[in-house]
C-alpha cells in the first residue's frame, strides 16, 4: 500500500478494530526495506528512538520486522557505541531531508559505518524496546535477536556512560536538542539563549520540514540557527567528545534522557537473565543513574525534575513533561514519586482517571505554552506511552488508565498524527506517524 492510501481516521471513537487496521496500515505504509521511516514526507530516513517505540509496534502484528528495525539501526553503530540519531537512506535524493549527510560528513570520522549517519544520539529506550517487543512476541527468534543487539545495547551505554558523563556525576549530558528529542521544549529556551546564531543564515539553506508542516507548528528560523551552530562545533571537533566543558556551545543533563539510561540498565538486567548472560552489573548502574537523578535534577522546591544546564550550572525554570520521565525508574523513591504524581495530576499537566484533554508537553498554565508549536505544548503519544508507563511502575493504575483512554481517543479522533493539540485534539504535523501507530497498537494489546 502506498502512503497515499492510508486512511487518516476511523469512523469512530470505539472502533477499536478500525483503530488497530488504521494503525498496522500506518506502519505497513512507511516499511522500507528493513526499517520504518518516522514519516514519508517530513522524515524519510530512520531515526534512532522512533525506530525503538516502532519496533515495539511491529512486535504486535509482525515480530520479524521488530527485529529488522532494531538490527538495521544497530548496523549503523558507531565503532565507539554511539547510536547515530539519523541513518540516511543513500536510496533517497539530496535535499530530502535537512539538515542531510552533507552537513553531518559521518564519512570523515574514523570508526563511523559505511552508511552516512548524523553525529547526535537520542534517549536509549532501545533496550526497553527490545525487551518488551520480546515479552509480546516471545519466541526462539526473537530470544536469538535479543541475544544478538545484546552487546550492541551494552556498547551503547558505555558510550554514554564513558563519553557523555561530562559533569562525572554519573549522568549523560545531551550536546544538542535534538539529542533529548523534543527539540524545542521550552526546557532549552534558557541554555539556547547563550548559543550565538543569526536567524539570517537560514537564508542560505531550504528548510524542508516547513514544506510539509505549518511553520507556525515548527521550530522558528532562530532556533534553525542555532541548531546548525551547534552541530557545527560538535562535527568541528570530529565528535569526538573531548573538552566538551571548555566550550562546546550546549551542555544540558536532560531528566528524560537520563531516565531512559537508567530504565535501560534495568532492562539489560532482564535481557541478560534471559540470555544467560550476568544481570549484576546492570542493576548496580540502574541504581547509580536513579540515584543521580535525585541529587542533580529534583528540584525541591518544584517538587519535580528539572534539566541542568551544565554551563551555568543551574537547573532551568521550565516546568515541562520531561520533568515526569524519571517515574519510570521502578527505584525511583517514594517520596518522590508522589510529587511527581501530584505534578502530573495538577492543572499544568492534568493526568487524571477521567481526563478531560491530553497530556501536554509543557505545563498548560504557563504564559508561554504554545499549543500548536512542536514540543510546546502538543501532546505526544510517546511521552503518554512513557508517562503511562511509570504510573503503572508505581502503582497508580487510575491514572495510568486514563491517560491510556485519552491517548487512545486522540488517535480515535484524529488519527495517526504526529502529534496533537493539547485542548481540541486536532491532529497536527505528519498525518501518518510511525511511533503514533506503533505505541496505539502497544496500548490497545493491554
Ligand atoms: C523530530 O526531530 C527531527 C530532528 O531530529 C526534526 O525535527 O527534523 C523530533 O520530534 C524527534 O524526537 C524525532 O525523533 C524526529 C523524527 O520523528 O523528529
Amino acid at each position: 500500500m502506498t502512503a497515499g492510501a492510508v486512511p487518516t481516521r476511523t469512523s469512530g471513537p470505539t472502533d477499536l478494530a478500525g483503530l488497530r487496521r488504521l494503525a498496522v496500515a500506518t506502519l505497513d505504509a512507511n516499511w522500507e526495506h528493513g526499517h520504518t521511516v518516522p514519516s514519508r514526507t517530513l522524515y524519510p530516513h530512520q531515526w534512532s528512538w522512533d525506530s525503538a517505540f516502532i519496533a515495539l509496534g511491529w512486535a504486535h502484528v509482525r515480530p520479524e520486522r521488530a527485529w529488522q528495525e532494531l538490527t538495521s539501526l544497530f548496523r549503523a553503530q558507531w565503532a565507539d557505541g554511539r547510536v547515530p540519531h539519523i541513518v540516511f537512506n543513500p536510496a533517497l535524493r539530496v535535499g530530502a531531508y535537512f539538515p542531510g549527510p552533507e552537513l553531518w560528513r559521518s564519512a570523515d570520522v574514523e570508526g563511523t559505518p559505511t552508511m552516512d549517519t548524523s553525529g547526535l544520539v537520542q534517549p536509549p529506550v532501545h533496550a526497553l524496546a527490545a525487551l518488551l517487543a520480546y515479552r509480546r512476541a516471545p519466541d526462539p527468534a526473537g530470544l536469538a535477536a535479543l541475544r544478538r543487539l545484546y552487546p550492541a545495547l551494552v556498547a551503547q551505554q558505555r558510550y554514554l556512560a564513558e563519553r557523555r558523563d561530562v559533569a562525572g556525576d554519573g549522568l549523560v549530558c545531551v550536546v544538542h536538542p535534538w539529542e533529548s528529542g523534543l527539540d524545542n521544549s521550552p526546557a532549552w529556551d534558557e541554555p539556547m539563549a547563550a548559543v550565538d546564531a543569526d536567524p539570517a543564515v537560514m537564508r542560505a539553506y531550504r528548510r524542508h520540514d516547513t514544506a510539509h508542516a505549518d511553520a507556525a507548528h515548527r521550530p522558528t528560523d532562530l532556533d534553525y540557527a542555532r541548531y546548525l551552530a551547534i552541530v557545527a562545533a560538535y562535527r568541528d571537533h570530529g565528535y569526538a567528545d573531548r573538552d566538551l566543558a571548555d566550550g562546546h556551545p550546549f551542555l544540558v543533563e536532560c531528566p528524560l534522557f537520563n531516565a531512559a539510561f537508567g530504565a535501560a540498565e534495568h532492562a539489560l538486567a532482564e535481557i541478560a537473565a534471559l540470555t544467560g548472560a550476568d544481570p549484576a552489573a546492570h542493576r548496580v548502574r540502574a541504581d547509580r543513574v536513579t540515584e543521580a537523578l535525585v541529587r542533580r535534577l529534583y528540584d525541591p522546591s518544584t517538587g519535580t525534575f528539572q534539566p541542568r544546564d551544565l554551563r551555568t550550572d543551574r537547573l532551568v525554570g521550565a516546568r515541562t513533561v520531561l520533568g515526569l520521565a524519571p517515574l519510570i525508574l521502578p527505584g525511583l523513591p517514594a517520596r518522590h514519586v508522589d510529587a511527581l504524581v501530584a505534578e502530573a495530576r495538577s492543572p499544568r499537566f492534568g493526568v487524571a482517571r477521567w481526563m478531560d484533554r491530553p497530556l501536554p508537553t509543557y505545563d498548560r498554565t504557563a504564559p508561554d505554552f504554545e499549543p500548536l508549536r512542536y514540543w510546546r505544548g502538543p501532546s505526544w503519544l510517546n511521552i503518554g506511552w512513557l508517562v503511562r508507563r511509570g504510573l503503572l511502575t508505581h502503582g497508580r493504575p487510575e491514572m495510568a488508565a486514563g491517560l491510556r483512554r485519552s491517548m487512545i481517543d486522540l488517535v480515535a479522533g484524529a488519527g495517526c498524527h504526529e502529534y496533537f493539540h493539547p485542548d481540541t485534539g486536532a491532529g497536527l504535523g505528519s498525518p501518518a506517524f510511525g511511533w503514533t501507530a506503533a505505541l496505539l497498537l502497544d496500548l490497545l494489546a493491554d
